[in-house]
This record gives C-alpha cells, structure tokens and sequence, in this order.
C-alpha cells in the first residue's frame, strides 16, 4: 500500500490548516481620545490629562512622561483612582508647546506608547 501513507499525511495537513488561529485574550492598548486632545490649545493654570483606552490598563506599570517647552522632561503621577481604562493626571502649566509621551501596559502584557501634543495658551 505505497499510497496509503502520504495520503493520510494530506489529510492531517488539510485539518492542521483548516483549524482557526488562538484568538489573544485582549488587544493592545490602543489611546482612543484624550484630554487634551492631540493638537488641542488649553489654558495656562491646572491641567487635567486624561487618556482613555480601548482596554484596561496596569497603572502601575504604565508611565507618562510630559516634555516641557524647554526641552526638559517631568514624570508625572498618574492618579491611582479611577476607570481602569482611563489614565489621569494633574499638572500646572505655563504657556507653551508640551508633549505627553504615554507607554502603557495591557491586560493582555503588551505594552504601546505614543505621543499626545498640545499648547498650552497664555490669560
Ligand atoms: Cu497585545
């Protein structure tokens, strides 16, 4: 039976291929609007941040990261209340451009990051 063989190898192969792919247990966290937004002008004084996601989010091993019109760089606290989805933070403000570097962790393990741009306008 010099055929028997090689044709039950195909049809193991055909159901290795037909088997659906493990789905991951949640995305990655992907930032779906923010406070201010991206390009937003705000007032000088306290600024509230806040960054909300498509999935919860491991605060504590999630970071933000604010870089000041000079150039220098501000770790900021990220408020330990809240939804789990969302990252705040307060922070007061002089005019001038700023940028928020977030990473964050997932559920899932996975972490992103990425930048939120903003001017902050003068009385
Ligand atoms: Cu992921």
């Amino acid at each position: 039976m010099p055929f028997r063989l090689p044709s039950r190898r195909m049809v193991l192969l055909g159901v290795a291929i037909l088997l659906p792919l493990p789905r991951p247990a949640a995305a990655h966290a992907i930032l779906e609007a923010s406070e201010p937004a991206n390009g937003a002008q705000v007032p000088a004084g306290a600024v509230t941040l806040r960054l909300r996601y498509n999935s919860r989010i491991d605060r504590e091993r999630s970071g933000l990261t604010l870089t000041r019109p000079d150039r220098t760089k501000l770790a900021l606290p990220i408020d330990p209340q809240g939804p789990p989805d969302i990252l705040t933070s307060t922070v007061t403000l002089t005019p001038g451009a700023y940028v928020v570097r977030w990473q964050v962790l997932a559920v899932d393990g996975h972490i992103t990051r990425g930048d939120v741009a903003f001017t902050v306008t003068g009385p």
